[in-house]
């Protein structure tokens, strides 16, 4: 397959200024026309070829300025056709035919329960017609939409409707206008039998906007809490950002098949329904939360992706990460910023740090590709967001709002690069930001190694920080460079209060932001009249890692008096990793293990002075860091030594804190109407925190205690996290009557029944692998669905480390196996669900062989682009 690389971009040798389309819709045969009014870049030569993109299209008719193009006059290569011989300025005419109902890969036009639907981004629009489909064409849209009235009342595209009416043969159409120009990654379409549920929200401007949410007849009841989240985020990005919607109307269609989350097509977001749809009996409070943020992810990136897209897919992080930055800071605003950021930092390090460790790493801009659909990742989204962020520390809120009012003037209705934003940054702020670039250009996260020295005769204190990132593919670690890092800290004395700081001239304050540059930096902090405890990269104010030799007794003294939420946290998931280390290396050498006094103390002082932390946040805090975060923590992993270690810490502090247990379970019942106020989600944790601790010991009065939280629960959340408990810890028949119990209520609704696959096929027992495959002959599932998939599959796999460990091989395979047949249907989703194979590089020997042998075992078959990528660099 072809590699694509950043260093040959050229402008494209010929732009459209007008797309019209019509479609008749067909199940087997839609036919698409298409009308291009296309002119010479300024900046490309003339007689350059004209050269269009297409995938799997059955091309009827084409014609350059109304002449029928004769065979001779072009070529078909692979994707591409070239006409050789084009005047500059001209109007192309196709007809193509395609088939929705066949494209199972869920790109381009496609069918999901006989609904039609579109997903464009990055590269499916070329399914639908051909186009020189890069965002860096953008154009005029008009889309007539023609289906049977019957079967399809509902045609949808981007923009205003402008036309509709009644065709013979009991056909209609709608014609719709977008003023917008817009790359074809934007375009949607979306036509079936859909009820609809319509609001208005008043932009600061005075304009009303028409808010409609569009869902199958069934899902009603559960639109409520997206329509409000909706007009949350329309109001928070004017106030934060300034940022006002655009067209007279704003659509959301809930769709079932969907590969990704959702897509933030112009004026018409396409959203998978798990990602839109909630209720308290079906939905969970995290499940409210996601969706809560992804809707408002889509929502701004009307500014942050669409008004100001990307010049090319290199540059995707520019819209990812940007618009994933701002959703988190709209939830950080809505609900806690606390436990906002906590939750954040805890993917990035589990899931991002273990991306930038293995094969596919790259960098938050890549400079090369074969498959663009394989680096939607969490290093563009999520890295990408934490990039931003450390240039909102770096200039400070005001600054940086002034930076992206900037940003949004100068480059509206243009396709853009990073360096467009960054320069703007460095722009308003007179910061240098040069060699700020190397976050989107090195893979790789950057270790800090920190020593301290304490002259009690000078009373100075100082900190010598040391930064290096490992060698990456690609990239060999002498190559790598020193970044600047916005390192936020302070320091406390023995008190626990914070000290003034001094460094050089200046006073900062109690706290303050050090910008590292250099490879070995030495800050010196002058009046410091005892030894103090340092609290370091406060916020998580970078994605790094940084070592700081700290003492047992210096973490425990962190979470109790740091000023900052997240090290409070930070220090005892410290603290908690030290124990469950010590149990381990105890369990290696065959010798008892015991629980650390010092977390046995931290926990004891958290469960009896809980005002000290924001419930919330005491949730959080009172939670032992999942085994894949532990994982990767370790050059050498042990899956089973890990599991059986927090296992055992999670046990001890079950037992000796047995009574704070109970008594936090039964503070945090609430009686009223379930609401997904922060209020109530914040007892809920807690409560079902205490449960999985009283459930811990397997003592019978806790499992009886979450069976009857499972029987009279008003909610899903209370309900799953009662389920969870009986299955994990394995209750026997009171899991088995349970899950049926779960099935028989709720049988009709997948999103539901999702989440009684992920707890099935989560669960710690050695069962657990045929309970899987068992599942996959349930009707609840299907592989051709990808939230069935991800709810069964990717949740073993990413989810279940000792069962998709297993010594004798079966997870891998059963993964393999899976990921072979997705081959053919969905490539996309196969190059995903593959990911957790490629992660050998720390394991054992045997393990390492295995899954080798099940990544060989799919190479051997003929691969979509896709999956070869990602193989490739999993077996190079
Ligand atoms: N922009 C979409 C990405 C969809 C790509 C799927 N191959 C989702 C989002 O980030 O909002
Ligand atoms: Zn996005």
């Amino acid at each position: 397959p072809e590699v694509v690389y950043l260093k040959d971009y050229l402008p494209p040798a010929y732009t459209v200024e007008t797309t019209h389309l019509t479609f008749e819709l067909a199940p087997e045969d839609t036919h698409v026309k298409a009308t291009l009014r296309m002119k010479r870049h300024p900046e490309r030569e003339a007689g350059v070829p004209l050269e269009l993109f297409g995938a799997n299209l059955d091309l009827r008719a084409i014609s350059l300025n109304g002449e029928a193009l004769s065979k001779s006059r072009y070529r078909i290569d692979g994707e591409r056709l070239i006409i050789d011989d084009v005047p500059d300025a001209f109007v192309l005419d196709t007809e193509v035919v395609i088939a929705p109902e066949q494209n199972t890969a869920l790109e381009g036009l496609y069918r999901s329960n006989g609904m039609y639907c579109t997903q464009c981004e990055p590269e499916g629009f070329r399914r639908i017609t051909w186009y020189p489909d890069r965002p860096d064409v953008m154009a005029k849209f008009t889309t007539t939409v023609i289906g049977d009235k019957a079967t399809l009342p509902i045609l949808l595209s981007n923009g205003n409707p402008i036309d509709q009416g009644d065709l013979e043969d009991g056909r209609h159409f709608v014609t719709w206008e977008d003023p917008f120009p817009k790359p074809s990654y934007l375009f949607a379409l979306v036509a079936g039998q859909l009820e609809v549920v319509e609001s208005y929200f008043t932009t600061r401007n005075g304009r009303t906007v028409l808010l409609q949410l569009y869902v199958e007849p069934q899902n009603l009841h559960k639109t409520e809490f997206s329509m409000g989240a909706l007009k949350r985020a329309m109001k928070w990005d004017e106030e934060t950002y300034g940022r006002e919607y655009d067209l007279d109307r704003f659509m959301i269609v809930a769709v079932d098949d969907f590969n990704m989350g959702a897509m933030e097509n112009k004026g018409l977001n396409i959203f998978n329904s798990s990602a839109v749809l909630a209720n308290p009996e079906t939905t969970i409070d995290a499940g409210f939360q996601r969706i809560e943020g992804i809707v408002a992810h889509e929502y701004f990136h009307n500014w942050s992706g669409n008004r100001v897209t990307c010049r090319d897919w290199f540059q995707l992080a520019l819209k990812e990460g940007f618009t994933v930055f701002r959703d988190q800071t709209f939830s950080a605003d809505t609900n806690s910023a606390p436990v906002k950021r906590i939750e954040d930092v805890a993917v990035l390090r589990t899931q991002q740090f273990a991306e930038d460790a293995g094969p596919t790493a790259h960098p938050v801009r890549p400079d090369h590709f074969i498959e663009i659909s394989n680096f939607y990742t969490l290093t563009v989204y999520e890295k990408g967001a934490e990039v931003v962020r450390m240039l909102r520390n770096l200039l400070g809120k005001e600054t940086f709002r002034r930076g992206t009012d900037t940003y949004f003037e100068r480059f509206d209705g243009q396709a853009v690069r990073v360096e467009d934003f960054v320069n703007t940054m460095a722009d308003v702020s007179g910061i240098d930001l040069g060699q700020f670039m190397r976050w989107y250009e090195q893979a790789g996260t950057p270790r800090i190694d920190v020593a301290e020295e304490y002259d009690a005769e000078r009373q100075e204190y100082a900190l010598t920080f040391r930064q290096h990132t490992p060698a990456t593919p690609g990239q060999v670690a002498d190559s790598k460079q020193p970044l600047h890092i916005p390192v936020r800290m302070g320091l406390l004395n023995g008190r626990g209060n914070p000290i003034e700081l001094a460094v050089g001239n200046e006073r900062p304050g109690h706290e303050m932001v050090l910008e590292l540059r250099e490879a070995e930096e030495r800050i010196v902090f002058k009046h410091v009249a005892e030894k103090p405890t340092p609290s370091l990269l406060r916020g998580f104010s970078a994605p790094v890692i940084l070592n700081f030799p700290y003492t047992r007794e210096q973490l425990a003294f962190l979470v109790k008096y740091d000023v900052d939420g997240f090290n409070r946290w930070d220090a005892g998931q410290r603290l908690a990793q030290e124990a469950i280390f010590d149990v381990m290396h105890a369990i290696q050498a065959g010798e008892a293990p015991t629980l650390d006094d010092t977390l046995l103390d931290v926990f004891d002082y958290l469960l009896k002075t809980p005002d000290r932390a924001d419930r919330a946040v005491l949730a959080e805090m009172l939670q032992l860091p999942s085994e894949a975060y532990l994982a990767g923590q370790r050059a050498q992993v042990d899956i089973d030594a890990i599991h059986d270690a927090r296992a055992f810490v999670e046990r001890s502090l079950a037992e000796q804190l047995h009574f704070h247990w109970q008594a936090l379970y039964e503070s945090n019942v609430t009686k009223a109407a379930y609401e997904p106020s922060f209020e109530q989600i914040s007892h809920r944790a807690l409560k079902n925190v205490a449960l999985s601790y009283l459930c811990a010991t397997g003592d019978e009065d806790a499992l009886a205690l979450a069976d009857q939280q499972f029987k009279t629960a008003t909610n899903m959340t209370d309900t799953r996290a009662a389920l969870t408990q009986l299955v994990h810890r394995h209750a026997g028949e009171r899991a088995d009557a349970a899950l049926k119990a779960f099935e028989a209520r709720w049988s009709h609704d997948p999103l539901v029944m999702d989440q009684w696959l992920t707890l099935q096929a989560t669960q710690p027992h050695p069962e657990a692998l045929d309970r899987v495959k068992a599942l996959m002959a349930h009707p609840a599932f299907s592989l051709r669905n990808p939230n069935r998939v991800r709810a069964l599959i990717g949740a073993f796999s990413q989810h279940n480390h000792v069962n998709f460990h297993r010594a004798d091989g079966e997870g891998y395979a059963l993964l393999a196996d899976i990921v072979l047949q997705l081959n053919k249907s969905n490539p996309e989703i196969a190059a995903r669900l593959v990911l957790p194979l490629t992660r050998y590089q720390r394991l054992d020997e045997v393990h390492q062989q295995l899954m080798r042998g099940a990544l060989e075992r799919i190479r051997n078959q003929s691969l979509s682009r896709n999956l070869y990528e990602v193989i490739e660099k999993a077996l190079a």
